[in-house]
């Protein structure tokens, strides 16, 4: 086992790695800006080094200095979380050339699975379920239009190395493509630096559904069941829940199958995340795979009691997977607090914490970094905090959840707690039955 892992992120995630570490007996390093010398990961790990000023450009993203940081220290590993360096190839690759374990995917899966029409190829070759499309990218327009047509319109433009929306664009009609096509291809060249496109089918109104696996250095993988996404604003997750509304035993049987089998399929060692985008008539289809841990690992812990982390650890280490799937034994949901206004589209709301009171009691677990008097920084991600709700029902987690963000006190700055205790009267969600077109018609102005 590892004698010292350094953590090459900050806030929450920090935090999460750090206690798991701490209860596996095993030394942490803290990396951290100027703009964070007052985190608590910096206080709760056993050492911390300073690797730069604030913006992350500079330093949770400088692969040198994370590097220098974990040689002067004698880590054996690095944990990168999740966002920064967890899906970067390149810093993947040099830990590898400097004998430091990282603790996520290979330089080799992280590019394969990073190109999004080649993990579709590879996906579709291995018999997982992919959405009708281009076979690969498109080679022109003039290719794109006679392919929307033998298979219908509305189709969508996806570009191969986007992520989070960018460079995507739906197409209704021939008269739309050139326009689409131009737009995905600039969006995509700018952000990206590549300019491939793919097409699919749109499939209109799916739920968001991701089934996370864990792998072994054997090629053996189990899955952990799902995770429901669909609430989401501006490819911005919100609300997660465990289990789906929308899932049976059938359908996670046949899901959780084919996401083992997209798993040991390119023998993937590590925690990842399988997405699918599931249509109304239940079938379901590969969208992307994350090669980290997320954002939301929280709920599928709560209801298979399962440190995801620890499991994480323990087969970067060499350790075998059990060999057997995880089912819900509970009903699980996550609030994400973001220090965001939503009466004012989302917009970030940095500064002081001037008071603050954490909700508690059975069922309620807060991940989170924040403490009365500290000061959250512009540069980075605007999640303070994950509240995180167990119990027997669904029914009784919306119960919970929303007596939990009554209970959660943040004054100094404005955070999405009131979209969250709104969301919990709506009617539309405390039924099940919603897509990931749920938020483009709520009404956030009166919150
Ligand atoms: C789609 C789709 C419908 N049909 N692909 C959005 C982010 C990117 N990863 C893929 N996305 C979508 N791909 C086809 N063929 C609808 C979306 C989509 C979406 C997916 C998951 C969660 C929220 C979403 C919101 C809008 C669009």
């Amino acid at each position: 086992m590892f004698k010292k892992i350094l953590i090459a992120n900050r806030g929450e995630i920090a935090l999460r790695i750090i206690r798991t570490c701490k209860e596996m007996g095993i030394k942490t390093v803290a990396v951290y800006s100027t703009a964070d010398a007052e985190s608590l990961h910096v206080r709760f790990a056993d050492e911390a080094v300073n690797i730069g000023p604030a913006p992350s450009s500079e330093s949770y993203l400088k692969i040198p200095h994370i590097i220098s940081a974990a040689e002067i220290t004698n880590a054996d590993a690095i944990h990168p979380g999740y966002g920064f360096l967890s899906e970067n190839a390149e810093f993947s690759r040099v830990c590898d050339e400097y004998g430091i374990k990282f603790i996520g995917a290979s330089a080799d899966m992280i590019d394969r699975m990073g190109d999004k029409a080649t993990a579709k190829d590879t996906m579709k070759k291995a018999g997982v379920p992919t959405i009708p499309g281009s076979d690969g990218l498109l080679e022109s327009v003039e290719e794109g239009i006679k392919l929307a047509n033998e298979m219908k319109y509305p189709v969508i433009v996806k570009a191969t190395a986007g992520g989070g929306g960018r460079g995507m664009r739906i197409i209704h009609e021939d008269s739309g493509f050139q326009k689409a096509w131009d737009d995905a291809r600039q969006e995509s060249a700018a952000a990206f630096g590549n300019d491939g496109l793919y097409l699919e089918k749109f499939i209109e109104e799916p739920r968001h559904i991701e089934i996370q696996i864990i792998g072994d250095s054997k090629g053996k993988a189990c899955h952990l069941s799902e995770r429901d996404c669909s609430i989401q604003r501006r490819h911005q997750k919100l609300v997660e829940e465990t289990p789906s509304p929308a899932m049976t035993d059938e359908l996670r049987e046949r899901m959780g199958n084919a996401a083992v089998l997209a798993a040991e399929c390119i023998k993937y060692e590590g925690a990842g995340t399988v997405e699918f985008l599931v249509d109304k008539h239940g079938d379901f289809y590969f969208m992307e795979m994350n090669t980290r841990i997320q954002v939301e690992h929280p709920i599928t812990e709560e209801v298979t009691d399962f440190d995801l982390i620890k499991e994480q650890i323990k087969v970067a280490a060499g350790d075998p997977v059990s060999g057997v799937n995880y089912y819900p034994k509970l009903y699980a949901m996550e609030c994400r607090i973001n220090a965001e206004d939503p009466s004012h589209g989302f917009r970030p709301s940095p500064g002081k914490i001037t008071n603050l009171h954490l909700p508690g009691g059975r069922g309620i677990r807060v991940d989170s970094h924040v403490y009365a008097g500290y000061t959250i920084p512009p540069n980075y991600d605007s999640m303070i905090a994950k509240l995180i709700v167990s119990g027997q029902s669904r029914e009784e987690v919306l119960v919970r959840m929303k007596r939990a963000l009554q209970e959660f006190v943040i004054e100094g700055v404005k955070t999405t707690i009131p979209f969250h205790i709104k969301l919990m009267d709506d009617e539309g969600f405390k039924s099940g039955n919603f897509t990931t077109a749920f938020l483009d018609d709520f009404d956030f102005s009166s919150i």
